[in-house]
């Protein structure tokens, strides 16, 4: 079964997010189907990747597939789980990669947008990074991805609430590069795209992987970063990773330790 569709045109790919039935969430099947169209696109030359989903609904993506998080004593965000491969492929993908975004993005799609080169969406979008409603520790190459994108209070509000941040406000604060009208959404991103791909590939490559770089310099000692895993440890073996993960199965609000 195949949960994308893949298409090329004039050196522009396409990978389209095709799985609405379970909202386009980032299941490792979805995942393994993007990681090798990117592989494809990258041996075939490709001078812009369009990652959008394959219809216009309500939801863009549901972010990782729930179902595949640990329900508990495991840490669910590890570097090698496949949402933090494609999250790498994305970066280290020699050519810019654009999201067009119609509707919701949530929890690991929202970080999946943090990792595209930039982002065209129409006003219906919206993002939602939800790590605690489920009493989840976030990843520290998670939080930079956000740091390195949005101001640090609108980090802070996004990782606090859970709620999500409007299409207007997503724009002001720079995790959008433009909300553009539906009707125009495609025709503009492909546009975009286009330019992109009439420009120097040789210089844009350096100009992606020197801007990952320096935005993503954070000099954090060993010591600390050992602190801040030991910090994740004592979440997923918690009751509250297990208690958000259970919620989430039975369809119903979690209930949290308060002491
Ligand atoms: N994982 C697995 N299944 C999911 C899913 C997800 N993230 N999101 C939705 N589904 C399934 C859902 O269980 C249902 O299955 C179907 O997709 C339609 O969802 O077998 P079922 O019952 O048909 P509905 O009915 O909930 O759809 P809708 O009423 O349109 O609401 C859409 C949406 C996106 C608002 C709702 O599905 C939702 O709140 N989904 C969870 C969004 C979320 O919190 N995502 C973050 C996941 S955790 C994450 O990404 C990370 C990295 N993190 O750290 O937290």
């Amino acid at each position: 079964m195949s949960f994308i569709t893949v298409s090329n045109e004039d050196r522009i790919g396409t990978i389209a997010f095709n799985n609405y039935q379970k909202r386009n969430a980032l299941s490792a099947d979805l995942i393994t189907e993007v990681l090798s169209a990117l592989k494809t696109m990258q041996q075939n030359g490709t001078r812009a990747v369009v990652l959008r989903a394959a219809t216009f609904e309500k939801v863009w993506s549901a972010g990782h597939d729930v179902d595949e998080l640990p329900q508990a004593d495991t840490d669910p965000l590890p570097y090698d789980d496949p949402l933090e491969k494609l999250l790498r492929a994305i970066r280290s993908f020699p050519a810019p990669v654009i999201a067009m975004v119609h509707g919701s993005v949530w929890g690991g799609a929202c970080d999946l947008i943090m990792n595209c080169d930039l982002v065209l969406a129409d006003e219906t979008c919206a993002f939602a990074i939800t790590p605690a409603k489920l009493g989840l520790p976030y990843n520290a190459s998670g939080f930079q991805s956000f740091l390195s994108r949005l101001p640090l209070s609108i980090v802070k509000e996004l990782f606090f609430t859970a709620n999500l941040l409007t299409a207007e406000r997503a724009e002001r604060a720079g995790l959008v590069n433009q909300i553009v009208p539906h009707t125009e959404l495609e025709s503009q991103t492909y546009e975009l795209a286009r330019t992109i791909a009439s420009r120097s590939a040789a210089s844009i490559a350096v100009a992606k992987t020197t801007l990952n770089m320096l935005s993503q310099a954070a000099p954090l000692s060993a010591s600390q970063f050992e602190y801040i895993h030991g910090l994740r440890r004592k979440v997923y073996y918690g009751p509250d990773y297990h208690e958000g993960i259970q919620a989430f199965l039975e369809k119903r609000a979690p209930v949290f330790r308060v002491d």
